[in-house]
């Protein structure tokens, strides 16, 4: 059940934390424009399942449907700017080092707005749609602030270009998933934040969280599978409620002081 006044009670639980993990999902930046991942892409994609997309097997087969799926996005996230969401995290991760203490953004989105917002310890566990890498000798590539003209693109060593994120059936890169873990069972507040906490392993952070005995809180419109588990759930938009989150943090004690 949504707590009576989940907004002060992370705001409190954020003002005594020691180390603070975010973990955010696509609704964090539905109120930049982007589509969530489940919602219905629109034009061209409408027909399309963007899981079915995601995948390595459906970039084999055609891979001119896929790069130019993932450019078209690529084009529409640069579109977009960080909302106020975007702009809070940012915002808390500075108050909180300021005060000596840790603040760890991990992300599925791979629009890069959480950057762009100015968060400086981000955990991309997804990877990004803004750099492609090349299928046959693995070099990236940051493509040019606009639309590609040839589909599938290629390298200059002729293979084909990919987009670097995790595709579904992929491992996520294994800098970001030890990044995470050590991250997770330091922690003492743990926030997921516009997530339909069903795609794994990003789904189960919670649960590492838990175990390391840190609070836990979700922000979102809807319920989700870990609405149950958490200790405080906001029902609402981020770029609504993470500013009054950054709010009601005010000043904050030392890290680690107050618990
Ligand atoms: C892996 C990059 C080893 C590409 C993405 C265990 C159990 C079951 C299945 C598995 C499992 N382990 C592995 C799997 C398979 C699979 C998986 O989890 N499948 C699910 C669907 C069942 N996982 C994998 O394949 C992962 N690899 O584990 O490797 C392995 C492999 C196979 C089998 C075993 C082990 C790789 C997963 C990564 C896939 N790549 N993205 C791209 O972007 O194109 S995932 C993709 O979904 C995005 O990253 C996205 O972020 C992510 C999750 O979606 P959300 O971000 O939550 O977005 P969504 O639209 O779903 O929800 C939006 C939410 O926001 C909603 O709740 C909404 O209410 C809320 N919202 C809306 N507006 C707002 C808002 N919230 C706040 N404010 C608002 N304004």
């Amino acid at each position: 059940m949504p707590d009576a006044d989940p907004i002060s009670a992370i705001a409190k639980a954020v003002r005594s934390a020691r180390h603070v993990v975010v973990l955010t999902g696509a609704g964090v930046s539905a109120e930049s424009g982007t589509p969530t991942f489940r919602d219905a892409m629109t034009g061209l994609w409408a027909s399309f399942n963007p899981q079915e997309l995601a995948t390595p097997e459906a970039f084999e087969k055609n891979p001119e449907l896929v790069t130019r799926w993932y450019d078209q996005r690529r084009i529409g996230c640069m579109a977009c700017a960080p909302n106020p969401g975007h702009l809070a995290l940012a915002r808390l991760e500075e108050q909180l080092t300021a005060r000596g203490g840790r603040f760890t953004l991990l992300t599925q989105n791979v629009d890069r707005l959480h950057h762009r917002a100015g968060s400086i310890n981000v955990v991309e566990l997804h990877g990004t749609i803004m750099v492609w890498r090349c299928t046959r000798t693995g070099r990236e590539f940051t493509p040019p602030a606009e639309p590609m003209t040839e589909f599938p693109p290629r390298s200059p060593a002729g293979g084909l270009l990919r987009p670097n994120v995790v595709w579904f059936g992929e491992m996520l890169p294994e800098s970001a998933l030890a990044a995470a873990f050590e991250a997770l069972q330091d922690c003492d507040l743990f926030l997921s934040i516009g997530t339909s906490s069903v795609v794994h392993p990003a789904a189960s952070f919670i649960h590492i969280a838990k175990s390391a005995g840190a609070a836990t809180g979700e922000i979102n419109p809807e319920s989700t599978p870990i609405t149950p588990l958490v200790d405080f759930a906001a029902r609402g938009k981020s770029g609504e409620l993470l500013p009054l989150i950054l709010d009601r943090c005010g000043p904050q004690a030392p890290a680690g002081e107050g618990r």
